[in-house]
């Protein structure tokens, strides 16, 4: 099928979502076969050496190929003063589908990662509750369990789109603090119920069992919703990185509310106060206000390729992948834009479409080795729309850094380099 025969759905190269379906393929791999296939056409394909003997045989843990161990978590240079804290950022450009695998889901520490033995740890349940409950861990696993899937990002993931000039980064170091998983654990409703919660009772109080001694503060009323106490991720037990041997869940919420090797709930009438509740993860405002308890994450989707610091390295089809969360609800729509929002097209989402989970979106694109700015736009099924950076920034300033979902705009020059800009 000749690229002439493609409908163009938007300005500068967006092609209808539905030539992802055949069509488009086709485009693709004539692009393909013109040049670097070429050689093999005639079919005289060589017996490799890996094909001559048998290889090792079944393991006991399963390991990745070799070839693709340059597929990396990214994590900035460890801070002598600030032992075992900091983050690493999944490698989002490089990874297809919406599940993270578990060694590339992003980490978020304040004290670093505790070693904690299962047989020694205890989960304490206290405060306004007709009965305090401990639990200890093979007395959870005994519980029924729920298994769904969310997304979990940090409330300064992309932050750095705040900043008066645009970064000179890429999908993963600028966007790379969200993953999601596959979470299997009890409904935190079950284990209140047990301990049964006194009338007066508004607030549970999470505190987990690292070094910092870390907690939050949640509204009762969210925490007896989709609130999970998880012990697995993605079918294996929760990682050490994840809060082994089990982790607050708060499904749809700035990642730190879900608290990390999880050790106390107690049940109050208001909040704590926690550090990392006042002088952090609070949202300051133009008129110097600050916004507390601002949990859900906004409506968000970035382009993971093309993305920053990528090269295209030839003219014709490209397959435009990426990204879309909602922290309300699930993703009903994203448009693609190669023309800096001047048009847009709607591309196809192809991942079952869940609660709090990401989808992946994927439309065709020409470049033709011109000037493009690529964006993309979700909208969930609350209607919410992922506003652009200006209209956030004139909303809020930049003095707070957190739950920033703006739009972001990849521009690609005519020798093909992808940069993150301002459009
Ligand atoms: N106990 C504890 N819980 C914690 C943290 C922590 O340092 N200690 N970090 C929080 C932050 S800021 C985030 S974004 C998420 C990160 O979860 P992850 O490391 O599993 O991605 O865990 C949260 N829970
Ligand atoms: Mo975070």
């Amino acid at each position: 099928m000749s690229e002439q025969k493609l409908e163009i759905a938007a300005g500068n190269g967006l092609i209808n979502r539905r030539h992802l379906l055949g069509l488009g393929l086709t485009g693709m791999a004539t692009a393909v076969a013109n040049s670097a296939l070429a050689a093999d056409a005639g079919l005289t394909l060589k017996i490799p050496d890996w094909s001559r003997q048998p290889g090792p045989g079944a393991s006991g843990y399963g390991s990745r190929s070799s070839f693709s161990e340059h597929i990396q978590r990214a994590s900035g240079a460890p801070n002598p003063l600030y032992p075992g804290g900091g983050a690493s950022r999944s490698p989002l450009h490089q990874l297809q589908g919406t599940i993270t695998p578990n060694s590339l889901h992003f980490e978020r520490h304040h004290s670093g990662i505790p070693n904690i033995d299962p047989s020694q740890h205890k989960l304490v349940i206290n405060g306004l509750v007709r009965q305090p409950l401990l639990f200890n861990y093979e007395d959870l696993l005994k519980y029924p369990m729920v298994s769904k899937i969310y997304f979990l990002e940090c409330s300064g993931n992309s932050g750095s789109l705040l900043a008066a000039n645009a970064a000179n980064g890429s999908a993963q170091s600028l966007h790379g603090l969200v993953s999601c998983a596959e979470w299997t654990g009890i409904p935190l409703s079950t284990l209140l119920d047990e301990a049964g919660v006194e009338p007066s009772a508004q607030w549970i109080n999470a505190v987990g069992a690292d070094a910092a001694s870390m907690g939050r503060s949640i509204p009762l009323n969210r925490a007896m919703d989709d609130v999970l106490l998880a012990l697995y991720q993605n079918g294996e037990p929760v990682r050490p990185e994840q809060g082994y041997p089990m982790r607050l869940f708060v499904p749809g919420c700035e990642g730190n509310i879900s608290v990390k090797w999880l050790t106390q709930i107690k049940l109050t009438e208001g909040p704590s106060q926690f550090r990392d509740e006042t002088s952090k993860y609070t949202d300051t405002q133009l008129d110097r206000s600050s916004l507390q308890f601002t949990y859900p994450m906004g409506i968000k989707s970035v382009i993971t390729s093309p993305s920053g610091q990528m090269a295209l390295n030839r003219q014709g089809l490209y397959q435009l992948t990426g990204i879309a969360w909602s922290g309300r609800g699930s993703i009903r729509r994203v448009e693609v834009s190669a023309d800096g929002g001047r048009s847009w097209a709607d591309a196809m989402i192809e991942s079952h479409q869940s609660e709090k989970a990401l989808a992946r979106f994927r439309i065709p694109w020409q470049w033709s080795g011109g000037n493009a700015i690529l964006q993309s736009r979700a909208t969930d099924n609350l209607g919410n729309v992922q506003p652009t950076r200006a209209s956030l920034l004139a909303e809020r300033g930049n003095i707070s850094t957190y739950h920033f979902h703006g739009i972001q705009s990849w521009a690609v020059n005519t020798a093909g380099e992808v940069t993150n800009v301002y459009a």
